[in-house]
């Protein structure tokens, strides 16, 4: 055996244990998130500051592990929110559906709104596809979600309340369309991430 063969399952094993991929951030509204399919696909914004990794790359690295995602919040008053949950995967393209199981984890927002994004009706983004401006992937006949409230999400008929690629405006805005979770209030802060399990 080669001492590369050796090595390997030791720097895979460390590397899963203190791994965590952030693909989402927003803190200031200095990127433009209203983008179309092709940049949510591929990725845009700066690692150092605001960006989303790219739903091509996220599906890679969901898709032979098994992984957790994590939704960090901060409110206009400075006020944290966090919700975790398992079995993290994006489905591959053309429509990058949204795989997560019930929460196992949550602090500073409410039970009921942890469970929004896993709600299979009533606006849920679990078993969803991914839909942009110019990509209508969402259950609402008629019109595209992504264009009504200024986001790209893995909509339903439309959403409840998570819209975290939505418009960033003033925090504590009052608007549906803006960068929202919980209810339709503009965020200071998101950040969205996973790791393996
Ligand atoms: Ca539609």
């Amino acid at each position: 055996m080669s001492s590369a063969e050796v090595e390997f399952p030791v720097f895979m094993s460390k590397f899963r244990q203190t791994f965590i991929e952030v693909f989402q951030h927003r803190v200031n509204g200095s990127v433009d998130f209203y983008r179309n399919f092709s940049s949510y696909e591929a990725g845009f914004g700066s690692p150092s500051g605001e960006f989303w990794l790219g739903l091509s790359l996220m599906h890679e690295m969901t898709s032979r592990t098994t992984n957790e995602l994590r939704i960090d919040i901060q409110r206009a008053n400075g006020g944290l929110g966090y919700v975790v949950y398992p079995k993290f995967r994006i489905e591959a393209a053309p429509t990058y559906i949204l795989r997560i199981g019930t929460k196992t984890d949550y602090g500073g927002i409410t039970s009921a709104a942890a469970d929004y994004l896993t709600q299979t009706n009533d606006g849920g983004a679990v078993n969803m596809a991914f839909s942009t401006f110019d990509r209508d992937n969402d259950l609402r006949s008629g019109s595209n979600c992504a264009s009504s409230y200024h986001g790209a999400w893995w909509y339903n008929d439309c959403y409840q309340y998570a819209n975290l690629n939505g418009e960033y405006l003033t925090p504590g805005t009052d608007s549906s369309s803006s960068m929202s979770f919980d209810k339709h209030v503009s965020l200071k802060t998101s950040r969205m991430m996973f790791r393996t399990t």
